[in-house]
């Protein structure tokens, strides 16, 4: 997509994406969204843009939706401001100003759902300068899994910085992205031990065949337990249908409007680790912008 996108088209473009999946989108629930984060038109002629379906039952009717926010607005205290999200004193309150006062911060982007309204803030560190694991795990409102597993990065050749911090308001959660990709993919064994060490479940052949062409890797933290809520392998792919995974027929035909609209041929897809078992990820670009590159450290596709 070249031109600038206009608010009321991107408006439609979600309700056009929500259709294929049979996910009830309303202009009440939806636009004080789009509004919340900057002058409108303006706003979001520069953004990156994603839809997103996952494959696990606590997705099920439910899109998610992405945006990158103006460099301008503080995506914290405008969704406190339009009340999109409450005050609270549970650390997750306090985590992305403490996130501020220590690290640098390049582009923050925020996460809705077309049902269940707004969800994340993510903060993109700047490419050229991720931060440090060790640095954000001793901000005291971070889960103090991140502080547990630090030997991780060592022990599985995986980044000890990190270029993405994404913050589950409702879920109470922290994303935490290791910042170095995996220009090779990633050796069987070492998702084998990874899970394994993670306390995560025995991955099925499916998940470990797609892990293995994975650039990526993330973590899910939460402050209930120091234990590694869920590991997520994200691998950039040029077609869905035809990765070797099973996708219900809704999801083909979100992945078929996507190709048939505006995704520029960019799918991200994950798989995932969970308490409740293994489940997939798809996002869609919706806009892309070429700086989104050098956010996402050069994926490779599968
Ligand atoms: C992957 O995690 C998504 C991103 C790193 C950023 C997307 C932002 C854009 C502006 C395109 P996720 O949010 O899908 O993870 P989870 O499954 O926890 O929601
Ligand atoms: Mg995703």
């Amino acid at each position: 997509m070249s031109g600038a996108i206009k608010l009321a088209d991107f408006y439609s473009a979600i309700e056009d994406t929500a259709r294929p999946l049979d996910v009830p989108c309303s202009r009440d629930q939806v636009w004080p969204i789009l509004t919340a984060f900057g002058d409108g038109e303006d706003a979001l002629s520069q953004s990156v843009i994603a839809f997103r379906v996952a494959t696990d039952i606590g997705h099920d009717g439910e899109l998610d939706c992405r945006f990158t926010v103006p460099k301008n607005v503080d995506p914290y205290d405008s969704a406190l401001a339009k009340g999109l999200i409450e005050k609270t004193d549970h650390p997750v309150g306090a985590l992305l100003p403490d996130v501020q006062k220590l690290c640098p911060i390049d582009t923050y982007a925020i996460d809705f759902g077309v049902v269940g309204g707004f969800k994340k803030i993510y903060a993109f560190f700047p490419p050229d300068d991720l931060q440090d694991l060790s640095e954000l795990a001793g901000i005291p409102s971070m889960p103090r899994g991140l502080g547990e597993h630090l030997g991780l990065s060592d022990r599985y050749g995986l980044s000890n910085k990190t270029g993405c911090v994404a913050i589950d308001y409702p879920g109470r959660t922290v994303n935490i992205y290791y910042g170095e990709t995996f220009p090779d993919g990633i050796e069987r064994e070492v998702i084998l031990s990874l899970l394994r060490e993670t306390g995560q479940q025995a991955p099925s052949e499916q998940m470990l065949r797609f892990a293995q062409a994975a650039f990526g890797i993330y973590i899910t933290l939460s402050w209930d337990s120091p234990k590694i809520k869920r590991v997520c392998f994200a691998a950039m792919t040029p077609d869905p249908m035809r990765l070797p995974i099973p996708l219900d027929p809704k999801i083909e035909g979100f992945v078929r409007h996507m190709q048939d609209t505006g995704t520029e041929g960019k799918f991200v897809c994950g798989v995932a680790s969970s308490p409740r078992g293994e489940y997939y990820k798809l996002q869609a670009y919706y806009q892309w912008r070429p700086w989104m590159v050098d956010l996402m450290a050069h994926p490779a596709s599968v």
